[in-house]
């Protein structure tokens, strides 16, 4: 980090400690790309209230939804650098910062949501958080982001053959560039808050999301061929700045991970809702969603970002683990 970058942190760091609202001795702000009322955005405001009764009102949190703070890949670095106290982030902006978080990216390793929570409740998702704090961040808590499946504006895709030559965008993460390009089609890496406008004007034919971020962002309105081939069950993550989280005694750092833990099932449970209300209205908004689709030949196609990505004993270790938890 530059002088001048640690300079400008520390100084707003310390600005987020002094200025908190009034009841409240520290503010916790935390970024979210998603808007109010989102699972993820709720659960984190359920997390501040947990925390606020524990502390007795020491300890706050607010929620800066719908992009405020930016895009998750520089919020993320503003993270890293205390500008931001905490921020709930897909694990896929991670995945070229910190290799651990790449295993969970990986198309098709879990087979379920419920195999997925096994996992990340497990020790696979505690070594996962634990691998944040050599990055500067402090893992909480994971969160569900359902499975994501490609969109497009051209036609109904059914098969691989389908997607030939179609360009998609994929959140910046290599990985998922080489995921798409295992199944014949072109990723276009970039922000989510500019797929919207990139279909509409053609510079992508389409994107991959879940059922509530398909919808909530409107992506639904410009590209109503949605494909549940379902890629990918990538959890989201919960992280706070390590330069936050040193400046709270023992105690409070205690009380933050209570709260964090206390969100997941809050979170969990807001998310099985928010999914079948999503679902619903983009199908009543004339969404055509194919289902009958054989995902056999693209766990298949998925094979080379294995051999890419799983590269050492303990990414290959991960994987095992995994595959093998019932
Ligand atoms: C959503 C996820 C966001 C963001 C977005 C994206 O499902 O909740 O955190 O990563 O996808 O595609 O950029």
């Amino acid at each position: 980090m530059s002088l001048k970058k640690a300079l400008f942190a520390t100084v707003l760091a310390g600005f987020a400690f002094t200025s908190a609202a009034s009841a409240c001795e520290v503010t916790l702000r935390s970024s979210d790309t998603h808007p109010d009322g989102y699972p993820t955005v709720a659960a984190v405001e359920a997390m501040g209230e947990t925390l606020k009764a524990e502390t007795n009102g020491r300890l706050c949190i607010e929620v800066f939804h719908s992009k405020q703070l930016g895009e998750e890949k520089d919020t993320i670095e503003q993270t890293q650098f205390g500008v931001i106290d905490m921020n709930r982030v897909s694990l896929g902006p991670f995945n070229n910062i910190i290799e651990e978080t790449q295993i969970p990216s990986l198309p098709y390793i879990f087979r379920s949501t419920e195999h997925m929570h096994k996992v990340m409740d497990g020790p696979v998702g505690q070594e996962i958080l634990d691998a944040f704090t050599a990055h500067d961040l402090i893992g909480l808590a994971f969160y569900d982001g359902g499975s994501r499946s490609f969109y497009n504006n051209q036609k109904p895709i059914h098969s691989m053959d389908d997607l030939k030559g179609m360009k998609f965008r994929v959140m910046q993460s290599d990985l998922f560039v080489d995921m798409v390009s295992a199944v014949g089609a072109n990723a276009t890496p970039m922000p989510y808050g500019e797929v919207y406008s990139s279909i509409q004007t053609g510079v992508i034919d389409g994107a991959e999301n879940n059922w509530p971020s398909y919808e909530s962002s409107g992506h639904h309105e410009v590209a109503k061929y949605y494909t549940l081939d379902q890629h990918l069950i990538v959890p989201e993550v919960l992280v706070m700045s390590k330069m936050s989280w040193d400046k709270l005694s023992a105690d409070d750092q205690a009380a933050v991970r209570k709260a964090a833990a206390a969100s997941v099932p809050v979170m969990r449970d807001l998310w099985a809702k928010r999914e079948k209300v999503s679902e619903a209205k983009v199908r009543a908004q004339g969404s055509q969603i194919i289902t009958d689709i054989d995902k056999t030949p693209f766990i298949e196609a998925m094979k080379p970002v294995y051999e890419k990505y799983v590269t050492s004993e303990k990414l290959k270790s991960m994987v095992q683990r995994i595959q093998a938890t019932h």
